[in-house]
């Protein structure tokens, strides 16, 4: 039992410069705890809604001054003067206050923050490393994969480039601080390719190179040279490549999908993603079609679901009730986990578990809005789900989170690698 003496908000900044939420939480032991709330570019249109004033004298409007008076009146007033059981039995609370489905009255960004502090504080209270405290989906913990994202494109970049992520896996290193090796010298590699053939080196929002190309098969020849170059094998023995088009940002008010400014139907993007999967080490695919376009998926499902990976995210929406529905359906064969995007760290667990029982993979991941937080990491040790996206091996905000799973490797020797 614990019982919870304050809450509090600060606005803050996150890394594009947008104001975001920092949550403090201390209990009535005196323990304190803060998280940083992510924020994303490409929404699902089902995420939990993430509250921003709309005061255009201030940020553009997107400030969150709501959302921290949430937090530091309603919020911290429900939670305080009575004992509690569990992180879930809180979370439960703040949906109950909250009232509304999608969290839309005090914020996602409120009550995740809320969540994940409260999470913080607990571990921090019980002497315990978070991945450590935090409650499991029924697998034993372990390093995850880190995705790497190498180059950036869609709308994290200010490029002509339609897919948004180009990730770099390395499925076939030893251990997590040699696949955080692995990723820095692609990485490094692949700004020496870059510079070379005369394109700029400059960074989209994931910390990705952002060069001036538009075709995504150039763009994964560079990046399977770039492997070479660095000395690894490209592929699921060495390093890989995973895929976020992100496509519901390019899908066209006729339903067909805009790539390079040709058009494709559902149908041609899944002859295309066919036809990179047999040309390139691609292993993993994520949002290779729209959020609305499920029987696209359903056939996407079965034409690869069998060769590779092909996760979920704004189909899904971390959300329980939506992938449970979509694994009946046939959709997708892994789930993106996003804290933000469903509200709580409960059914962010929630939503594992479900995956978990039905055989879909899970890769946690950040925003590409975030904060040096690095919940994330222990979360993806702590479920043992064996994947995690955090952007590029560069970028404070990005490298925070690789840089928790070194220490974390260091501090249990873990297992690494898929599950
Ligand atoms: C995604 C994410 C994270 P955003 O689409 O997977 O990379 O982007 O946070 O902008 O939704
Ligand atoms: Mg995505």
């Amino acid at each position: 039992m614990f019982e919870i003496a304050s809450v509090s908000a600060l606005e803050i900044l996150d890394s594009r410069s947008r104001p975001t939420l920092q949550v403090t939480v201390t209990l009535a032991d005196g323990t304190t705890a803060d998280a940083g709330v992510p924020s994303g570019a490409s929404t699902g249109t089902r995420e939990a809604v993430e509250l921003r004033d709309g005061d255009t004298d201030r940020y553009g409007g997107l400030g969150v001054r709501t959302a921290r008076d949430h937090v530091d009146g309603e919020i911290s007033a429900a939670l305080q003067g009575r004992s509690w059981s569990s992180l879930a039995d809180v979370d439960e609370a703040l949906r109950a206050l909250d009232g509304t489905p999608a969290k839309a009255r005090l914020g996602a960004n409120s009550i995740i923050g809320t969540s994940m502090a409260l999470a913080r504080a607990l571990a921090v209270s019980a002497r315990t490393p978070l991945y450590a405290s935090l409650p499991g989906v029924g697998r034993s913990p372990r390093l995850p994969v880190p995705c790497f994202n190498v180059l950036n494109g869609g709308v994290h970049a200010p490029n002509p480039l339609d897919f948004q992520e180009f990730m770099i896996s390395p499925l076939g290193a030893p251990s997590l601080a040699e696949a955080v090796r692995a990723g820095a010298e692609v990485y490094a590699a692949l700004r020496r390719r870059l510079a070379d053939g005369g394109h700029t080196t400059g960074l989209g929002d994931e910390g990705g190179f952002a060069p001036d190309l538009a075709e995504p098969t150039d763009v994964l020849r560079l990046i399977v040279d770039a492997i070479t170059d660095a000395g690894y094998t490209p592929g699921t023995d060495g390093v890989a490549i995973a895929l976020d088009p992100a496509s519901s940002e390019f899908q066209q008010a006729d339903g067909t999908y805009s790539v390079n400014g040709r058009p494709y139907s559902s149908d041609d993007m899944i002859a295309l993603y066919t036809q990179l999967v047999d040309d390139f080490p691609v292993w993993s695919i994520e949002d290779g079609l729209s959020e609305s376009d499920r029987a696209g998926w359903q056939r996407l499902t079965a034409a690869l679901g069998e060769r590779i990976q092909l996760v979920g995210d704004d189909i899904f929406c971390t959300n329980p009730a939506i992938i449970r529905e979509a694994i009946g359906d046939g959709i997708g064969n892994a789930a993106l986990i996003k804290v933000n995007q469903i509200g709580t760290v409960t059914e962010t667990l929630a939503a594992m578990r479900v995956c978990h029982e039905a055989g879909y993979a899970q890769m946690v991941s950040h925003r590409s809005g975030e904060t040096p937080d690095t919940f994330i990491a222990d979360l993806a040790v702590a479920t043992g789900c064996g994947q995690i996206k955090t952007g590029a091996p560069a970028r404070g905000e990005r490298v925070a989170k690789y840089n928790r799973l070194i220490r974390i490797e260091a501090e249990t020797g873990l297992p690494y690698g898929l599950r």
